[in-house]
This record gives structure tokens, sequence and C-alpha cells, in this order.
């Protein structure tokens, strides 16, 4: 009898635990989450800005608007060679300056008569656009497009019918070349009295004509402006933001806000870091030997990718209409080096524990998940356990100075601190090693380099309980 009720009861236990774990579902989404095309995105991680246009050819950053067209000439334009560059380069995709702040369109707009139309190049039958979308789908790049509100050139600018005219614009840029990643609105407009955009009408028509682009702008909303021109996010980076009574440009929230994102914001808007290559946006020969060192693309990649943000980096073509050898030189000695760095995850085959698991130690939430490389399966602690953590035991004893975390985003960004801790050789105690506040999508953090075989990760502060997908050791 006595033996009956044991099994009985151990039974009954094995299959609660079991339908246990079959049952529990996903955790719910924590706060906003980003849409599918904000995740896709995301995981670019990198790709090129090109500034191009009159300016290129006569040494400004912001050109009046009353050049004159004819000085739009690159005889030896290479749309092909900008593609491939970025393919090599490890970037993702390219977006253009279509039409900057001086109201030059790159393509013979019918809302314009400041186009390449009105230039020599290909005789005014030429179109940037064309090529250059052309030349992404060759080299399996997505084609982004920036466009400047602030237009220098247009007579309407100023007036309410700039709005329509400005939409007209766009629909025109985003029906005639195929898919559009993301679609780029500049905020900036000098000291001039800014024109009482309609930016309802303007999101309208970007989704009318290109549903999946993300759209960027100061305050979104599928992505934000990082606060500064140097490539670099806040060591504390939600991809939340609140935007009620903001605007893009001049009514802007603070660069402090953008760069760091609001805890509790309201909306997914993710942060996108931008940054020239060059002292400027646009080529001069002016600046052909002041070019970021690799040292400096490193610290710029560390502090967007690494921090939870996209790097868009800006690589000016010249008069010639190609990227020049140094700039594209450059890029490939700072792929090099971060292939280097990033070359052998010693986190790879480690063993891993956690502190709990949700759905009592069920597999579909376990640890081995961080270690997988699926970035769609992570570990989560026991529901109630937003502190938590987990542990990495390496076969031998390795020399480490760099740690790479990701959250699984699609289900909220939690994190708000962490530590990182191991087990010190000599004297067998846990000594810290790096610390942080965010992690999001991605967080890379370096410190000097230590000797061990144990390292544990503790989340120490979340809005939720953390889902951690993914662990490398360098
Ligand atoms: C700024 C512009 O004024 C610069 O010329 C450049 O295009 C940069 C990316 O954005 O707001």
């Amino acid at each position: 009898m006595e033996n009956k009720i044991v099994f009985l009861t151990f039974f009954c236990m094995t299959w609660a635990l079991l339908t246990g774990c079959k049952n529990t579902p996903a955790p719910e989404p924590y706060g906003p989450v980003p849409a599918p095309e904000q995740l896709e995105w995301q995981k670019m991680e990198y790709y090129m800005f090109i500034h191009f246009g009159p300016n290129t050819f006569t040494d400004m950053e912001w050109g009046t608007g009353g050049e004159d067209p004819g000085v739009f000439n690159p005889a030896a334009l290479d749309c092909r060679q900008w593609a491939s560059t970025a393919r090599q380069a490890g970037m993702k995709g390219i977006i253009i300056t279509a039409k900057h702040h001086d109201g030059f369109c790159l393509w013979p707009s019918k809302f314009s008569t400041h186009t390449v139309r009105e230039s020599p190049w290909k005789e005014g039958k030429g179109d940037v656009l064309a090529e250059l979308s052309q030349a992404c789908r060759e080299y399996d790049l997505k084609f982004g497009v920036y466009l400047s509100p602030w237009d220098r050139n247009h007579p309407s600018y100023g007036t309410e019918q700039y709005n329509q005219v400005f939409a007209n614009t766009l629909a025109e840029v985003l029906s005639s070349y195929g898919p559009v990643f993301e679609q780029w609105f500049d905020g900036a407009c000098g000291n001039e009295t800014e024109a009482p955009y309609d930016w309802a009408l303007f999101h309208n028509t970007v989704r009318e004509y290109q549903k999946h682009a993300v759209i960027f702008s100061d305050v979104g909303p599928g992505c934000r402006w990082v606060g500064n021109e140097r490539g670099m996010a806040g060591e504390t980076n939600w991809s939340r933001l609140d935007t009620a009574g903001f605007t893009p440009g001049k009514n802007a929230p603070p660069a402090e806000v953008l760069n760091s994102g609001n805890r509790s914001g309201k909306f997914w808007i993710p942060a996108e870091a931008d940054v020239s290559l060059r002292p400027g946006w646009f080529y001069s020969s002016s600046t052909d030997s002041s070019l970021k060192t690799v040292d400096e693309l490193m610290e710029i990649y560390l502090g967007s990718v690494g921090r939870n943000a996209n790097l868009l980096l800006n690589v000016p073509p010249d008069r010639t209409g190609r990227i020049p050898h140094g700039d594209s030189l450059r890029l490939m000695e700072f792929k090099k080096k971060r292939m280097a760095l990033f070359a052998k995850n010693i986190a790879e085959s480690a063993q891993i524990e956690a502190s709990s698991v949700r759905a009592g130690n069920s597999r579909r939430f376990g640890p081995a998940n961080i270690t997988d490389k699926s970035y769609d399966t992570y570990w989560t602690p026991e529901e109630e356990k937003v502190a938590a953590s987990f542990t990495i035991t390496l076969d031998r004893e390795e020399t480490f100075s760099m740690i790479l975390l990701q959250e699984y985003i699609p289900l909220g960004q939690r994190v708000a601190r962490f530590m990182v801790e191991c087990i010190n050789t000599s004297d067998g105690l846990w000594q810290p090693i790096a610390q942080g506040t965010t992690i999001g999508y991605k967080r890379i953090l370096t410190f000097s380099p230590v000797t061990s075989s144990v390292i544990r990760v503790s989340i120490l502060e979340a809005g939720a309980p953390p889902l951690i997908n993914c662990i490398e050791l360098y």
C-alpha cells in the first residue's frame, strides 16, 4: 500500500512537471516591442552612408541651393564599386543622400528643376538612385534613402504647399527603385526658420509606398538619431523613447535623451549612430589624410553596435564618382581588425548553468540556449526572478578581455544592470571583471585581460525576468 502511494505521488509529480513545462507559455512581452522590420533592421548592425551631390564638387557641407547644376559631373561614377566596397567591408546596406539640404535630386525628379537632369552628367540622362539600387541588388545589400525636408532650392519651401511637394518627391523615390529598408529624415535646417512640416503626411507617404521601411528621424518612429555625429551611443541605451510633445529638428528631445533612450519609454525606437569616416560628410580633397584610424573606428563600433545601436558609417565618393582607394582600404583594415578580435569565441563549447530556469528547469528556457547559435532561443529564470545569474565553465583556463551579451528583444528590453565576475585562479575567489547597465540587442564590454575558466554573469536589475540568448567571450 505504502509503495503504491509513493509510486502514485512520484507519478503525479513527474506528470505535473512534464505537462507544466510543455504548457508553460513564453514570457509575456515587457513594454513596447520591435515590429518585425525593426528587428530585421537591428540585425543589420552596420551599413554605409553615402553623401554625394553638388557639395562633392564645390567643397561645401551645406550647399545654398543656388549652385549651378553644371558642377555635378562624376565622369567615372561607379555605384557597383560603392556596393562592392560596402559588401567587402561587412556592411549590410547603403543609404544615400537622394536629396540633401541644397535640394539637388540625384534622380530626374518631376517635382524639381534642380536635378541630375539639369547636369552635364550622362548628358542629363543619368539617375544615381537607379544605378545604386541596381548595384545593391547585385551585391545583396539593402537600399535606403536620405531625403532632407529642409530644401534651400525649392521655390515653395517654407509655404504650406511645400508639404505636398515633398510628399510627392518622397512618393516618386519610394515607388521607383524597389524595396527601401530605411527612410532617413534629416532634422537639420541651420539657423533658418523651420517650415511647418506635415510629418503625418510624410510618414503616411512612406507607409503607402514602402510598408516595411524603418523611418529614421530624431524621434523615429522606426529608429532614432543617437544625439551626436560621433557614432557613440550612451553606455545606457534603451530602445524605448517617449515622443509626446517632440518633433524632429528644433523641437527634438535633448541629445542626452536621444543618446540613452527612456527606460520606461512608450515606443520602441532604437538608436542609430551616424558618423563619417572623414571629418566632413561630403568628400573634400582637404580631408584625404584625416580619415578615422582603425582604432578610432573600433572605438566607434564598440560604442554603437556594442551598445545596442546600429552603426551608419559615411563613406563619401569623390568627384570622379568613386570611393577613394584610401577610404576603402581603411574599411578593409577595420574589417580585418574586427575579424581578428572576434575570431575565436572561447565560450562556444563551454558548460553552462543558471541560478534558475523558467517552468521547472525546462529545456526550452534552459541556459544551453545562451551558447547555441540561434537568436530565437533564450534562457530565462523562474517567472518571479528578475535578479538571476548564469555561470559558464570553460574546458580549460583562458585569457580574455571582451564579453558580448544579447537579449532576446522580440519580447522587449529588460536588463537594467548586470555584472560579470570570474573565479580568480590564484585564490579561488570571485573577482569582478566588468559591469554594465543595459544590454538590449547587443552589448560588448572590454576589460583588462583576465585568466580564468569560470565566469558568472549576474543580472542585478531588470524590468521583468531577463531573456538572454547569447554570450561570447574573446
Ligand atoms: C545633418 C546634416 O546637416 C549633415 O549635412 C549630414 O547630412 C548629417 C548626416 O545630418 O543633420
